[in-house]
């Protein structure tokens, strides 16, 4: 069965809940494997003419029921329907009190969805749909409801107990057993409930809100890892200011508990006043975490924050809005991050991320608008889409009516939906009634799928001295959706002559000259034309990429070379350099391809020259210049490519550039002092980034001379940075000191699983030896667990997404390896099987020996009768795409 055989869930069949729930109390009696839900719910029926005579029709998967009462009478057995996925109470009164009693298993919970246990404690992901493996309740983000919740549990072996909003009581029973209880007095959907209960160490702090309220911080971690929470709870400080201060938000509860949990299918969880985190995105010191790490945690711990004002005072009316929270909290992330660090290197790390995985998202099978039309498992739609191209829809949004203004939309937003669950709409009234700008189109951001393609071709005439620039813009077709329609771009310029200088332009026919231009396009093509321009101008568009579009242009490689060198906007000087190296890349790749010996441009060592020349101006920016596009960037530019001919053009162009640029390179090398005190400053964290770099290049020379540099470099490392750096390095060469590195590795951190799956992950990603055969050994490693989602992604994600010349053997090897992968992780969690399920999607961009071989693959996973919905419904969209 290839195609789907679930229903999907509409758009278009919304229809409001006939009931309001004013007040739900939940008393949880906890253990491991049968707690007790009791649920005491105050519904009313809507005074509307369709909610009349609507029977009461409540969620609930997978759970015993205990009993049903209705103001405080028993519900006979006939007066109910129980199903497999929920309780239907035909008729009901308008006005009543519902009690229902349940009994479900956590411990034997390993799709961590719902109630389940992890390393002993009790905790809870209910979002999108795991309040209804708790309890019965309409599982749907616009009933919103005041809860008070009773968490009850042995003492010795729960001390905490925690649950939304604030403490009000606790107290203890004779039996050894005590409990708290929580009150939570902001409306909220179930998919924001939370508890947890279990013995932690705790890092406790306080914030004073702007009006003066004083909130208790406390973060929960494991025995002995408070100290790795003091980045994460400094973080958390930062971004309450940064609220207040930028978006005019203040928090609003007397307490704020963050949980660390070390079994997680994502990264973090906004749940109201309790966030839950992946341990991964919260613990970090310098000997166990990377600067990426750090940078994360940082980003992470703002973005759960945010959602407090854009998520959950102000939720989503139904799934299909997602990206109204997620797109405008991961927007909120950004600028907090840039806020944080060099606004220049967060642009275009956000950039590099979107590119790596929402344009090869919205170019193949899996490619949906970011707002869907439908779906079976909401689980599978938490993509780069929603997220990633929702913040840059509204960056888009920001550019075209001014940064002011959109403070004012955004205030406008909060204002009039605080407490309700709003749509895309509701935003989007706010922005045009707060800005006066109608954003003609803006809506097509939301409704169409497929990465705009933007033409900017450039003429200049000497005779007239006339520029002229001509438009034009398209969006490919996608799975379903055909024929669409321009969307509004603001395309940022500017102007340089010749000698790389800053050009003043003015525009044909009127008296406005610029440095700088912003052009809101809203049409499929636009002329401009530029008058009295005395010498040929070098066009810089888009300008810290003003709009997430594939950008075309006919730029000459001198051009290219002008604006990597000159250009005052770093994102073009590093986009520049990039379009620089993927001409390069690809040149090479074809002549290899053909059998020719390539003939390699100087372009692209001189822009590193430059690069390394400049590199003490800003070390992290240099760093991200000398990075050059990977596998996988190269394949999207490829159609019908052969990945293991990329990989070699890479290591090409690599092994070149590290023999033309050994000296300029060892000495920014020689610069860097391992020993130096460390500091997770941006700025360090540069510096470290720069030396990495150079490392990675010096080591494509496959020389003993860079390797033994490597072993150095990890024998003295003081800081988990440098040590993964120097693995990295040692990994180009595999063999004996590879081998001595990573046991030494394993041995000094063999108890702390988040720096054991780094070692997954570097072996998994690593291209010496046979690739392959280390991910089918790491497979069968005893530390290797199908449990823990972390562990997965750092071995499987690792390797298929990070390996791909290996995940594409032309044997279909690779293929069959991950298939198996999936099919064991996804008798247990289906959700995680399912997002591993995506890797598959990079083959729609194979040639076709290797497409027919994965399409095979995939039918034999789809045959399986047990396979999950999540998985089946991801695993057939690709399938579906593939050639046979
Ligand atoms: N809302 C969270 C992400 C999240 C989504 C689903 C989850 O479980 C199915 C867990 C977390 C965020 O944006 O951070
Ligand atoms: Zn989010």
């Amino acid at each position: 069965m290839r195609t789907q055989e679930h229903i999907p869930v509409r758009l278009q069949d919304y229809r409001p809940y006939p009931f309001s729930i004013s007040h739900v109390s939940l008393v949880f009696d906890l253990h491991p494997t049968r707690t007790i839900v009791t649920s005491r719910l105050i519904i009313d029926r809507k005074p509307h003419e369709w909610a009349k005579g609507e029977a009461l029709q409540l969620d609930g998967v997978g759970l015993d029921l205990l009993s049903v009462e209705i103001n405080g009478q028993p519900v006979a057995a006939q007066d109910y329907h129980l199903g497999e996925d929920g309780l239907t109470l035909k008729s009901v009164p308008d006005s009543f009190k519902l009690e229902t009693k349940v009994a479900i298993n956590p411990a034997a919970n390993t799709a961590l969805s719902g109630l389940y246990m992890s390393a002993g404690r009790f905790c809870t992901q209910c979002e999108a749909e795991g309040f209804r493996h708790i309890t019965f309740w309409p599982d749907r983000p616009d009933v919103m409801s005041r809860f008070h919740v009773r968490v009850e549990a042995p003492e010795a072996d729960f001390p905490s107990l925690l649950s939304n909003g604030n403490r009000v009581a606790i107290g203890q029973y004779d039996d050894g057993r005590h409990w708290a209880a929580w009150d939570d007095p902001h409306l909220k959907p179930s998919y924001l409930f939370a508890l947890v209960a279990g013995g932690f160490d705790t890092l406790e702090d306080q914030f004073t809100t702007r009006s003066g309220r004083t909130v208790d911080l406390c973060i929960y971690v494991d025995k002995g890892a408070a100290s790795r929470a003091i980045y994460a709870m400094d973080a958390l400080k930062r971004s309450m200011t940064w609220d207040e201060e930028v978006f005019g938000r203040e928090y609003d509860l007397d307490m704020f508990n963050i949980v660390a949990v070390s079994d997680f299918n994502f990264g973090a969880m906004e749940n109201k006043g309790l966030n839950i985190f992946n341990s991964a995105l919260l613990l970090a010191d310098e000997t166990t975490a990377t600067d990426a790490d750090y940078e994360a945690i940082e980003a992470v711990v703002a973005h759960e924050y945010f959602h407090n004002w854009s998520g959950n005072r102000v939720t989503c009316r139904d799934w299909f809005q997602l990206s109204l929270k997620e797109g405008f909290t991961v927007f909120r992330d950004q600028e907090f991050s840039a806020d944080q660090r060099s606004r220049a290197v967060k642009r275009i790390k956000d950039v590099k991320a979107l590119r790596a995985r929402q344009f090869p998202e919205d170019s193949g099978p899996l490619a949906h608008p970011v707002r869907p039309k439908s779906y079976v498992k909401i689980d599978n739609f938490y993509t780069a889409t929603i997220y990633e191209k929702g913040a840059e829809i509204i960056r888009v949004l920001q550019t075209l009516v001014g940064r002011d203004a959109f403070l004012e939309g955004a205030n406008l937003y909060f204002d009039e939906n605080d407490g309700t669950a709003a749509t895309i709409e509701d935003w989007l009234h706010a922005m045009r009634t707060a800005t006066g700008n109608q954003l003609h189109g803006i809506e097509r951001w939301y409704d169409q799928a497929g990465t705009p393609c933007l033409e900017a071709i450039s003429d200049y005439d000497a005779a007239t001295q006339k520029l002229t620039i001509r438009f034009q813009q398209s969006t490919p077709d996608t799975p379903g959706q055909s024929s669409k329609s321009w969307v509004p771009l603001p395309i940022s310029m500017a102007f340089f002559g010749p000698d790389g200088a800053p050009l003043q332009l003015r525009l044909a026919e009127t008296d406005i000259a610029a440095d700088d231009w912003l052009i809101p396009m809203a049409s499929t093509s636009l002329e401009l034309q530029f008058e009295g321009v005395a010498d040929r101008p070098v066009v810089s568009y888009m300008r810290g990429f003003s709009a997430p579009v594939r950008l075309i242009t006919n730029h000459s490689d001198a051009d290219l070379a002008l604006l990597a060198a000159c250009d005052t906007d770093p994102f073009v000087r590093w986009e520049s350099t990039q379009t620089i190296a993927r001409n390069t890349l690809l040149s090479v790749a074809q002549s290899l391809a053909a059998g020719r010996e390539p003939d390699v441009r100087q372009d692209l060592a001189r822009a590193f020259q430059g690069a390394l020349a400049d590199a003490a101006r800003d070390p992290a920016f240099t760093a991200l210049l000398l990075r050059l596009p990977d596998v996988s960037e190269l394949m999207q530019l490829q159609p019908l490519c052969d990945p293991s001919n990329l990989l070699a053009a890479r290591a090409f162009v690599r092994s070149l550039l590290a023999e033309q640029l050994d000296a300029e390179l060892s000495a920014c090398f020689a610069i860097y002092d391992p020993a130096q005190a460390f500091s997770a400053s941006a700025q360090a964290a540069g510096q470290r980034a720069l030396m990495a770099a150079c490392l990675d290049l010096l080591c494509a020379s496959g020389t003993d001379r860079a390797a033994m540099r490597a072993e150095n470099t990890f024998f003295a490392a003081r800081n988990m940075t440098d040590m993964m750096t120097a693995l990295d390095g040692l990994s180009q060469f595999g063999g004996a000191r590879y081998h001595a590195a990573l046991a030494a590795f394993k041995q000094r951190f063999t108890d702390n699983a988040l720096v054991m799956d780094k070692w997954f992950r570097v072996q998994a990603m690593a291209l010496c030896e046979d690739p392959l055969q280390t991910f089918k050994n790491l497979r069968v490693d005893p530390s290797f667990t199908l449990l823990n989602p972390n562990r997965v992604r750092a071995l499987g994600g690792a390797f298929a997404s990070g390996n791909p010349a290996a995940f594409h053997r032309v044997d279909g090897t690779g293929y069959q390896a991950i298939a198996d992968l999936i099919a064991d992780v996804d008798s247990t969690n289906g959700a995680l099987a399912a997002r591993l399920g995506t890797v598959f999607e990079s083959c729609s961009r194979v040639n076709e020996p290797r497409q027919k071989l994965a399409k095979r693959t995939l039918q034999v996973l789809l045959d399986r009768n047990s396979l999950s919905a999540n998985t089946r419904e991801i695993l057939s969209k690709i399938y579906d795409g593939l050639i046979a």
